[in-house]
């Protein structure tokens, strides 16, 4: 790429988009092309192939997705099957018909296997039964990485497909019900302390293991990859470390300054025991995470709490 290439960021208003947005604003790209929602829906085919036929993008950065926690992923099943179906199948299909030069497809940790060995490498795809709260997403998104992987064989389209671990920061979604942990903790822990509440509910055992990535890391490495990066193989994004459910909600606890307890819901689902991605690959091209976690989380509630009327919830 260089500063004057024709970019298209499929996704901006989300919480990776955007990211990667500021990130290419930040190095100087100065030929972004971005539309909302409203102005192209990425799940109709002759609108999407329209768009690509008019304004030729020759990087595409495949960051448009239906994505929630795991009650949104466990809620609305056929909409995370057919909407990211759609809007990969769109998107990468008229991205090569077009003549884009390049593209990356972002997809999730959770299209591998429920027990994979951690940490879980590339390789261990399609290896065994996926989580049930999440496999209608990880089917979609194993779809979208075979679809770059065939596109790439057949006709030689530089097509990369990027698996993040569980991302957070700035431009996430904090609805209660249908966003992810971290930005969920954010709200809860904030407004039970606003309210004098004397405990936050947390769903689940607590023991689940996660990684958080933040989300300028992740523009990063995508940036990263795109400039670097052309083969078949997926790459995991993360930092190559974890924590419990338990540990993060006492982290979280900690940086918003409540001090009630910390109750769980055993109702409610723990979904994949653990999930901590292998990054040696990643490391090995060169790219390495820099934002702590205990960093990322307090930068995140400033963002949080100076957004507060714009905040998705
Ligand atoms: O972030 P999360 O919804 O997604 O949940 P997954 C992670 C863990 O946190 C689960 C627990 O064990 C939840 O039960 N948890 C505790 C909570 N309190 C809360 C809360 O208030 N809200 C939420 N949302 N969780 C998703 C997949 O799985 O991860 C997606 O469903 C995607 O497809 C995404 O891959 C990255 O990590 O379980």
């Amino acid at each position: 790429m260089n500063q004057d290439s024709k970019i298209y960021v499929a996704g901006h208003r989300g919480l990776v988009g955007g990211a990667i947005v500021r990130r290419l604003g930040d190095l100087g790209f100065r030929n972004l092309l971005v539309k909302t929602h409203a102005e192209l829906d990425l799940t109709e085919q002759s609108a999407v192939d329209a768009f690509f036929a008019a304004e030729q993008p020759e990087y595409v950065f495949l960051a448009a997705a239906k994505v929630g926690g795991i009650h949104a992923n466990n809620t609305y099943p056929a909409q995370f099957i057919r909407d990211n179906l759609a809007i990969q199948t769109n998107v990468i299909h008229s991205a090569w018909r077009h003549g884009a030069k390049k593209l990356a497809f972002l997809g999730s940790s959770c299209i591998y296997p429920k027990m994979a060995q951690q940490p879980i490498s590339e390789d261990s795809l399609l290896t065994g039964p996926l989580e049930p709260t999440n496999e209608w997403y990880a089917v979609a998104k194993i779809a979208g990485i075979k679809q770059c992987q065939a596109y790439r064989r057949q006709y030689g389209f530089d097509a990369i497909s990027i698996m993040p671990t569980n991302l957070y920061g700035p431009g996430d979604n904090f609805d209660l019900q249908n966003s992810h942990v971290l930005p969920a903790m954010i709200r809860k822990f904030h407004e039970a302390k606003l309210a004098g509440e004397p405990q936050v509910v947390v769903w689940g055992t607590g023991t689940p293991r996660r990684e958080f990535l933040h989300v300028d890391d992740m523009a990063d490495a995508t940036i990263y990859l795109m400039e670097s990066y052309s083969d078949e193989p997926l790459v995991n994004v993360g930092v190559g470390e974890d924590l419990t459910i338990a540990q993060l909600a006492e982290l979280v606890r900690d940086v918003v300054r409540f001090e009630g307890e910390i109750v769980y819901d055993l109702t409610k689902p723990d979904g994949t025991p653990r999930k901590l991605l292998d990054v040696s690959r990643l490391n090995g091209l060169g790219w390495k995470a820099r934002v702590s976690l205990r960093d990322g989380l307090s930068s995140t509630y400033e963002w949080f709490l100076a957004n507060a009327s714009e905040v998705r919830k």
